[in-house]
């Protein structure tokens, strides 16, 4: 009989849904090693995690997180909460033997993340951190492509996160805009997936020279009472001030001699979530736009000279043939964001079962923390900073 795990999931919102649906789905699709019980749900609002309960199908609520790291009922805990709470749940989870799951950014600071890191090897629990877009099926497909050497050497990495929520100045100042509970901005936030992304297709970054800039200083506080309620309202409300950067852009230098040029925005009006890469290298080039995320662009070198040009890989072969999508669709039914965290879920249990850890491990979650400090370094000083000085 396969073993049960029970999973608690601290936080319930946008990625607590996601994380809900990819628990539910991932059985259903995936030979999965272990029987998944969505045991607990917990939030800080009472009557709001037992709505979220009903609502994402969990079998109990909480409202205490440590109740639930520390009841001998859970297995697994999957941590989905604001960046300020990371370190303190994963330690407290790690310590009670739980296996961790944990969005992204794993911490506020190297420091933080090392603590985590530091707790999950000393309990020896499986630990990841939940960089979901390492799991699509092109992203995947793109790193066989590159392991395969089908690019030769690599020359660029080149990648742009655009998203454009903040372009509106009346957007309240809502967590992710505070240094002290998100860490920092578009560069935590997102552009830790593109780097996270580089890590994983080309290598480990040596040298990065960045810039940050926050363009809309002050937002209306979430509380202000006054907004909306007549002529004088504006004049009357309450600001706070933006404490992390709307947009931040790097340059940088890989170890193993490829360039990279990484772009992380929430100005980048008409784009939603947007995240494209291309990769070049001496044999050929890869694209991957994720608004088309079914398909990956290929421009093989050794193609025909009559005939060269970039070639659409619908990445949606079953039978092996393409990772991960043999388990949904018949060829061609394309799958979508959801399904990269389920991807994340079955590996993460699999891991579970087998004791042996899955990437991208909270080790990884220290080395992107690296990049992203030494990005805010260098943003800082206006010099090129050195991954490996980041302590
Ligand atoms: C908000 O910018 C956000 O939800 C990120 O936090 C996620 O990691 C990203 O995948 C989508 O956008």
């Amino acid at each position: 009989m396969a073993k049960t795990l029970r999973v608690g999931m601290i936080g319930y919102r946008f990625m607590g849904k996601a994380h809900s649906n990819a628990w539910r789905q991932a059985p259903r699709f995936f030979p999965l090693k272990a029987h998944v019980e969505m045991h607990t749900i917990c939030g800080r609002d009472a009557a709001g995690v037992q709505q979220a309960r009903v609502q994402l199908g969990w079998q109990h609520a909480s409202h205490d997180w440590r109740d639930v790291v520390e009841s001998p009922l859970i297995d697994i805990v999957d941590i989905n909460t604001p960046n300020d709470s990371h370190a303190e749940i994963a330690i407290a989870a790690a310590q009670n033997g739980k296996h961790v799951l944990c969005e992204k950014p794993l911490a506020l600071t190297v420091k933080q993340a090392e603590q985590m890191l530091a707790a999950a090897q000393k309990a020896k629990i499986i630990h990841m951190v939940c960089h979901n877009y390492r799991r699509i099926p092109a992203i995947a497909q793109a790193k066989k492509m590159i392991t395969e050497g089908a690019l030769g050497r690599i020359f660029h990495f080149r990648a742009r996160y655009a998203q454009d929520w903040l372009v509106d100045p009346e957007v309240p100042l809502i967590w992710r805009l505070q240094k002290g509970v998100s860490g920092s901005g578009a560069h935590g936030d997102i552009n830790a997936h593109i780097i996270d992304l580089g890590r994983y297709l080309v290598g480990e970054f040596q040298e990065v020279c960045g810039m940050m800039h926050t363009f809309v200083n002050e937002r209306p506080l979430l509380d202000d009472s006054s907004k909306g309620s007549g002529l004088t309202a504006k004049g009357a409300r309450k600001m706070g001030k933006v404490t992390v950067d709307d947009a931040a852009m790097f340059i940088g230098r890989f170890e193993n001699g490829a360039l990279a040029n990484l772009e992380a925005t929430r100005y980048g009006l008409g784009r939603k979530n947007h995240i494209e890469i291309e990769i070049n290298g001496s044999k050929g080039s890869l694209f991957f736009d994720f608004e088309d995320m079914n398909r990956l662009k290929f421009y093989n070198n050794e193609d025909a000279k009559d005939r060269q040009g970039f070639r659409d890989i619908l990445v949606t072969q079953g039978g092996g043939v393409h990772p991960y999508f043999g388990n949904w669709w018949p060829i061609g039914h394309i799958i979508g964001y959801e399904h990269t965290f389920i991807h994340t879920v079955v590996d993460f249990v699999n891991a579970c079962v087998d004791g042996k850890l899955t990437q991208p491990t909270f080790e990884e979650g220290v080395k992107n923390q690296r990049v992203l400090e030494a990005v805010e370094t260098s943003a800082k000083s206006g010099k090129w900073v050195k991954v490996s000085s980041i302590k």
